[in-house]
Parts: C-alpha cells; structure tokens; sequence
C-alpha cells in the first residue's frame, strides 16, 4: 500500500542499465471494494497527462469503480499517476451535462439533441452562404481521440473549406512539432522511453517531468536508485523535484526565465569548442553546421553567466557531462515551449544530439515532449490546421494525394497559406470575420492567455459559439449552444503518445443521460450541412470509431505515421504498439532515424521550415536548395530579448505552470476529493530572499498585477529564484460562487499572462510576464494551501506534509512478491 499523495511515485523498483524496469502493478479501487468484486476490467490508457500509461477501468455494476494499470504495457509497467488513480471519479460526477443547451432570452437552458443540432447547422449553413468558408472557425483539444480528430479535420478542410482550424495543442506542444519539423522535416519523435534503461547522461530541459510525467519519471527514479545511475541536468528557473535530483546525481541550471537560448547557445559552444562533435555524423547527415559554428562564436559560458545569470562553471561542467556521454538522452517541455524563443531554443536540443549523432540508438532520444494525452493525434490528423499524416501544405503534390484520399477537389482543400494559428483564430473572432466558433475537449476562457480580453471576445453577441464538453465549463457558459460529451470509459477510439505507442481505449460504460461520443456529434454536424464528395456521396463515410480508424489507415499509407499495420484487434489485450506500423514493420518501430536517415526529402518532408525569428515560411526552391537529399537541418539561432521587460513598475518575472495534483482548469482533478485536498487553492511562489527582503512570510495574501489584470494569493516561499514570481494556471472561477469571471478577486493565472506568441511555432508565451507583486494583509502564521512534496515545498518554515490518508491507498504488487509468490 501506497498514500498516492503524500508519495506520488510510489515504492522504488531498482534497477540497473541495460536490465528491463522491473513491474510494478498499481490498483485503486473505490472504498470498501477488493478486486474480486469487480464485473470486467476495460483497457484503456491515461487521459491526464502524455504519457500513455496503459490502464484497465474497473466496472461494477455498470459503474466506473477504480482502475488498475496494466503490467504488460511497454510504457508504464503496471504503473500509475496519482491523476488516473483518481482522477475517475470526475465521469460519475452528479453535475456532469447530460443534455444540450442553448441560449434563450441570455439564459442557458435545457433542450433536445434535434433542436440544439438543428440551431448549430443552421447557423453554420447561413454563414457559409453569406459569408463564405471563412467566417467559421474550429477549436479542439489534446483530449479526444484519433478518430474524432480525423472526423473533425475532414470536416473542415474537405468538406467546409476553412483554414481557420487549430487545437490546443497550439499552447500545449506546436513547439514540440516545429522543432521536429525544423530538424527533421518531419514530426515524430526520434526516441523511446526505454531510452532511460541504458542512458547514462538524461537533461530535462524546462521539464518538470516528476509531476507532469510522473510515471516516467518513477522510471528516472529507480535508474536512480539502481547501479550506475545516470547522471541528470535539469533546466529549469525553479527548485522542482527534477531540478533537486539533478542536485544530487548531476548538475541543475536555474537560468532567469526567458534566457535559454543564450544557455543552449554556451552548451553548443563548449561542445564545438572541445571538439564533442562526431564530425563524421554531421558530415554524412546533416546541412547547416558552419553557420551554426559562426553563429556561437561569441557565446561563452561568460556570456551566458551574464544573461542567464548561471555560474560559466556549471555551464562548463554540464556540456561536459553532455559532450562525453555515451548514452544521451535529452527531454525538452512548456519551461521551452512555452517561454521566450521557444523554437528557437527547442532547436538547439535536436543540434546537441545531431551534433554528438545520438540519433536512433538505445539510450540517444530525443523527447520534444508532448503535454496532452492525445496530442500527437490532433497533430497527426489535422486537427491543428495541418494536412492530415503530415502531408506538407505548401507541396501541391500532397494537397492532391490527400484530395485522392477522401474523393474531393484539390482545390476543395485551403492550402493557399499556413492554418490560421488559434491566437488569429481570436483575432478574427474580435474584428468580427469570424463569425461561428465550435469549440470542443478545451477550456479557453481559462487557458487562453489575458483572459479579459478572451472572455470579451467569446461573449459578443454576434459570435455563434458552440462549446462541446462534459461540464458546464467557464466557456460553455458563455456559449450559445452546449453540446453534452461523453468522454474516455464511455466512447472507444485510439491515441498516441509521445514516443509514438497507439493504444486502444475501450467504452467501459454508458455516458450520463443523453451525452454522446464527440465522435457521434462531429458526423451528425457533417450530415446536417450536406456534406457531399466528388460522386455526391457522404463526404464522412464512417458511422463508428473502428470505421474511422480504418479510414485513416488508408490516409496515412506511405506516410511517416503509418499506422497500415494497425487494427483494433492488434491494439487489444497486450500492450501499446508504436508507429510507424505497417508491412515492413508488423510489430510496430522502436525508433527511427536509426539509419541517419530523415523524412526531410523536399517531395516527401512535412515542413520546409520556417525563418526562426520573422516566422516566414521557407520557399520550395530554397529549401530543396539547402537540402537536397533530405538531411538533418542545423539551424542557429541568436538571442533577442523577450518583448516585455522587468521595469521599476513591474520588477518581477512571473512565470506559470502546473502542480503534480490538478489537471489544467480542474474540471476532472476538482472533482476527485484526493486531488482537490491536496492542492485546494491558488498559491503564489516566491524566493526566501525576495521574501525576507520585504518582510513578507508564509501565508501572507500577496497581489500580484500586471498591465493585463490581478490575482490574489496566498505566499509560498519555495526554493524558486529570486526575482521570479510562480502561479499555478489550474484555478478558474466554474467551482466559486458567480461563475465564468472574477468577483472580486482574480485567481486564474491568465488574467496576468500576455497576448504574444513564438513567430515560428505561434505558441503563446505564458512563461516571461513582468509583474509586480504587493501584500494585501498578513497570513496570521497559516500557512499556504500548496503542496509540500513538489516544487511548491516551502523552505522557511515547517508546514504539515501533503498527505491523502486511507481514501489515496493505492495496492501494489511488487515484481518481487508476484516471483516469490
Ligand atoms: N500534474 C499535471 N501533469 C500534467 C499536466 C497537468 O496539468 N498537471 N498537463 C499536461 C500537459 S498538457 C503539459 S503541456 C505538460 C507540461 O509539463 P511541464 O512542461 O513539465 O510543466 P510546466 O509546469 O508547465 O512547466 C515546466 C517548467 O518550466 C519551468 N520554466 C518556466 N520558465 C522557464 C524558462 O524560461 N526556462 C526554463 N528552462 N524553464 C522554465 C517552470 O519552472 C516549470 O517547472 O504536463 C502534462 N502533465
Ligand atoms: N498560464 C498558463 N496557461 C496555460 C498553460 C500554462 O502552463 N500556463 N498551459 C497551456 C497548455 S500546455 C494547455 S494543454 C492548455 C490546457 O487548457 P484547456 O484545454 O483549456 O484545459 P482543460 O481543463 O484540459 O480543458 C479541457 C476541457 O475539455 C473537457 N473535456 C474533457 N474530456 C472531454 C471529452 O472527452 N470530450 C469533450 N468534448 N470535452 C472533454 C473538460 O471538461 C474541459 O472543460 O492550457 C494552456 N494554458
Ligand atoms: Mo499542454
């Protein structure tokens, strides 16, 4: 027995390079229940969080009852995070929708499925005929599934013809995919997680992997705790639980936020400089590196000591671990992606490994991290405004392949310039272009950045905005129509995870009252429109997830996501299988570059790339030019400084982020009395210096302003830097009394955060906003509601540890005690 929240990632199971990570079975069933009390168990794989953890749902009585993880899957082990072994409970919540809504007289009210789709197919048909494809918009998620997302993409670029479609996956990971794009011409990642069994150098960089990928990290831990641990190089402005085992096995950089360009830039210098480079590597398989080596030239460790205010002597001992390791492997999320040149700096990860050519080998991945569970899919369908299996929209090749595919008109398909990115997606809903919004799987009105100006855009009145969820989110609220989901344990479908491993994940039970699968809805919308092929025949021809998962079989065949050797039966009963799976591959493929070989030929490559600092999409001719053959790109880059500064007025830099136990807006972890007790309110962090400075102490009620609006919050002193501030984004305003927005006081962390974005991926920086900071009133000595076993582990005073007690047990049947038995 485990308490899962006093003890995250559970009971170590050592074990030692190049051994299998021992099993390790994780079960939490609801109170009073014993595994022999349970009906079925139905696969299924983690819906909070990338990692792809397989897991079985436990049912009794038609109920969902607990979960227990599955030891015969590759990623997880039997493994599983606190959010998935509690986070269940949010399908049974009472206030789950369980029939539509719609806006009568400015009030939500109930209504029938035939009114509620009569009402958004009307309004979508009357735009299209007076304002054409491009007054409609789409937003999704990183939370549905494959089959959705391909529905959902077919939908807009075969069948409305609008370019305006993205997911949030533009916050989450567009990062992610442009680096790869940048590098390899292609998304798709490099590595695998068996990577961490034989590495002997890991560097997580602006990754907080121990409480977003917990069971990943679970992994690091019992390397760590085994023979010949790898030593570790954690990136990160914060005193995270990564940043203190790298610590005590390895080196932690804490770099001012903003600044990693000027840090990776000193790390490729000492590699260059001490001759860490596998010359012959680079020579056979990459273009680019003579710019890149005159590109560093001035950037020193001393210059990074003065920008990233980082010891040069760090600097030096961390590219010597990187420049001499055997075995690299590097983990790259939001505190790059998310911050100030977040390609640019995302870039610099892939040069190291292209550079030392630990590429497709056992232990040398790369991680372009993925955040969402279903990201990859939103990317590899479409969903985000791309061409579907990553067909290149600037190739008129690959825009008629994919006409081929689902029997339209080429010219059917907008591929005159990129997707609209969803931060124009707003634009032109604010100026008044786009006229229907169908939002679904996401919670803007909390996770969009300066939310005062989103929550304007969302409610004007001549917006039609559909909001597609499982709860009446801060979002749905504003909505014209709400349409009711049911979610992962109700709908069966597939989805990917970061290192490429599809899982299978199937209906448990019936949704609440009448929800229905986003699946069923999505088709329901394209039937009402009219949707029609080049024969006059349903544009969608699918009517179930498997019907769909066959189509895009078809749709990715020859394509770098393969998934021809792919079925649902395949998926069932064992564990995940990773793309590209096809003839040549039955069994699915551990790795790829193995060979030094990229999807980055100029016919076949998904991207040409783009200028890392305008954003301006590369030519044909120019790309075909510097890579010919389909290489490995090298791109450097040059520091600039972020757009908004510290200032007298606004001295701080604040950054966000996440805590191990929420979920994004909390609409499932709120909702799981474990989760909720363990990180009830919003908290602001900030340094032991910074705080003695000003005489502030734990507790005290601090706000904190920046020129877009406020939050008040309770102080955390933790062992964040000085002159950084810390706010976790989880905490909207649906569970206060009110509503969708602020009574009094601001807590969503998005009322502070700015409207601007990376120039090459468009992902918003949520990660370098000045801010000032002021105490409301003093704590009385009670201390903040935050976390004791995080990052957010205060470092004054001595508070009461997170605990869950009895109700956050979780069973685990060690590999040892099953041999023995
Ligand atoms: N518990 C939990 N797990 C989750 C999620 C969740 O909401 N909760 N969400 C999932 C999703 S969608 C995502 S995208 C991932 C995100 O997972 P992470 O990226 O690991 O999480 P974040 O807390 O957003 O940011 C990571 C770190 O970036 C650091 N950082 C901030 N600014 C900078 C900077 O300028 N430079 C550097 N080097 N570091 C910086 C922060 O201090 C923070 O510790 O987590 C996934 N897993
Ligand atoms: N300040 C700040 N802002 C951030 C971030 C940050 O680090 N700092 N991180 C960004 C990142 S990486 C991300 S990924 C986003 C996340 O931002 P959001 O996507 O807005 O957050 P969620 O709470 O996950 O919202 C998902 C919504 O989908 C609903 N839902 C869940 N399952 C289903 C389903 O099966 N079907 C349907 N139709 N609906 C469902 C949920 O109830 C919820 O309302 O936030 C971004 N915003
Ligand atoms: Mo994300």
């Amino acid at each position: 027995m485990s308490d899962r929240i006093a003890e995250p990632w559970g009971t170590r199971t050592p074990y030692a390079a190049g051994e299998r990570w021992p099993t390790r079975v994780d079960t939490h069933l609801e109170e009073g229940l014993e595994p022999g009390d349970v009906d079925r168990w139905v696969q299924t794989a983690s819906i909070l969080h990338s990692n792809g953890d397989g897991m079985d749902i436990a049912v009794k009585d038609d109920r969902i009852v607990g979960v227990r993880g599955r030891e015969v899957d590759r990623v997880n082990h039997g493994r599983l995070d606190p959010k998935d072994a509690f986070g269940w409970q949010a399908n049974n919540s009472p206030d789950r929708l369980t029939k539509p809504l719609i806006r009568r007289d400015g009030e939500l009210v109930e209504t029938d499925w035939d009114t509620a789709m009569a009402a958004v197919a009307g309004r979508a048909k009357e735009l299209l005929d007076e304002h054409g494809a491009s007054s409609i918009g789409f937003y999704t998620t990183g939370q549905l599934f494959l089959e959705e997302y391909y529905t959902l993409a077919l939908i807009g670029h075969g069948g409305i013809g609008t370019n305006h479609m993205d997911g949030n996956t533009r916050l989450c990971t567009a990062t992610a995919a442009e680096a790869l794009k940048e590098s390899f011409g292609c998304d798709g990642q490099p590595g695998s997680y068996t990577d961490i069994d034989t590495a002997d150098v890991i560097c997580l960089y602006g990754h907080n992997m121990a409480e977003t990928q917990v069971v990943l990290w679970s992994r690091i831990l019992d390397r760590l705790a085994g023979p010949n641990p790898p030593t570790i190089i954690c990136v990160d402005p914060r005193l995270t639980p990564v940043a203190e085992a790298a610590g005590s096995h390895g080196i932690h950089l804490a770099p001012r936020p903003g600044t990693n360009v000027v840090l990776m830039n000193a790390l490729l210098h000492e590699l260059v400089d001490n001759g860490w480079v596998d010359e012959a590597y680079v020579q056979e398989h990459a273009v680019g590196y003579d710019e890149l080596t005159k590109q560093l030239t001035d950037y020193t460790p001393e210059l990074a000591e003065e920008i990233c205010d980082v010891p040069a002597a760090d600097v030096r001992q961390a590219a010597r671990a990187i420049g001499t390791a055997e075995r690299l492997l590097s983990s790259v999320l939001q505190g790059f992606y998310q911050s100030h040149q977040a390609t640019a700096a995302s870039v610099q990860v892939n040069n190291i490994h292209i550079l030392r050519g630990m590429l497709g080998k056992p232990g040398c991945g790369v991680l372009q991290m993925n955040g969402q569970p279903t990201a990859q899919n939103t990317r590899e369908c479409g969903a985000d405004g791309d061409l579907p299996a990553f067909r290149n929209w600037s190739n008129d090749a690959h825009t008629e392949d994919l006409a081929k595919v689902w029997n339209i008109d080429p010219m059917q398909i907008p591929h005159y310039s990129a997707p609209t990115h969803l931060m124009q997606i707003m634009r032109y809903a604010e100026d008044g272009s786009i006229r229907f919004l169908y939002v679904s799987g996401t919670n803007p009105a909390v996770s969009l950045p300066e939310l005062r100006r989103i929550r304007s855009i969302l409610s004007q009145e001549r917006l039609f905005l559909v909001v597609q969820d499982i709860f009446l989110s801060e979002t749905a609220q504003l909505a014209d129509v709400v349409l009711p989901a049911a979610t992962w344990g109700e709908k069966t479908g597939t989805f990917t995870n970061v290192d490429r491993t599809v899982h299978l994940s199937q209906k448990a039970v019936e949704p609440p009252g009448e929800a229905r699968p986003d699946l069923d809805i999505f088709i329901e919308f394209a039937h009402r429109l009219g949707l029609q092929d080049k024969d006059g025949q349903p544009l969608v021809k699918w009517s179930t997830p498997e019907g769909a998962f066959e189509a895009w079989k078809e749709c990715t065949r020859g394509r770098p996501c393969d998934y021809t050797g792919l079925s649902y039966d395949k998926l069932r009963g064992g564990s995940g299988i990773q793309w590209p799976c096809n003839e040549e591959h039955p069994d699915g493929t551990e790795r790829i570059y193995e060979d030094g070989q990229f999807w980055a030929a100029p016919d076949y490559c998904e991207s040409y790339g783009r200028d890392l600092v305008t954003g301006a999409p590369v030519e044909p001719t120019e790309y075909k030019a510097l890579n010919p053959t389909g290489k490995a790109v090298i791109k450097a880059a040059e520091y600039l400084p972020p757009h908004e500064n510290i200032s007298q007025e606004y001295p701080f830099q604040l950054i966000t982020g996440r805590t191990l136990y929420h979920f994004h807006t909390r609409t499932k972890t709120r909702r799981a009395p474990q989760l909720q007790a363990a990180a009830p309110e919003v908290w602001v962090e900030m340094s032991a210096s910074d705080a003695a400075d000003r005489g502030w102490e734990e507790g005290d009620l601090l706000r904190v302003t920046t020129p877009r609006g406020e939050v008040t919050a309770r102080l955390r002193i933790s062992g964040i830097r000085p002159g950084v501030l810390f706010l976790p984004f989880h905490y909207g305003y649906w569970d206060e009394p009110g509503g969708h927005e602020p009574q009094e006081h601001g807590r969503a962390a998005n009322e502070l955060t700015l409207t601007d974005w990376d120039p090459a991926s468009k992902q918003p920086i949520f990660k370098t906003a000045a801010a000032a900071v002021e105490r409301v009133s003093a704590g009385g000595g009670e201390p903040a509601a935050a976390p004791t076993t995080t990052a957010s582990r205060p470092v004054t005073v001595s508070v009461p540890p997170t605990t869950g007690g009895p109700a956050a047990h979780v069973h685990e049947q060690l590999a040892s005690t099953e041999a023995a038995r």
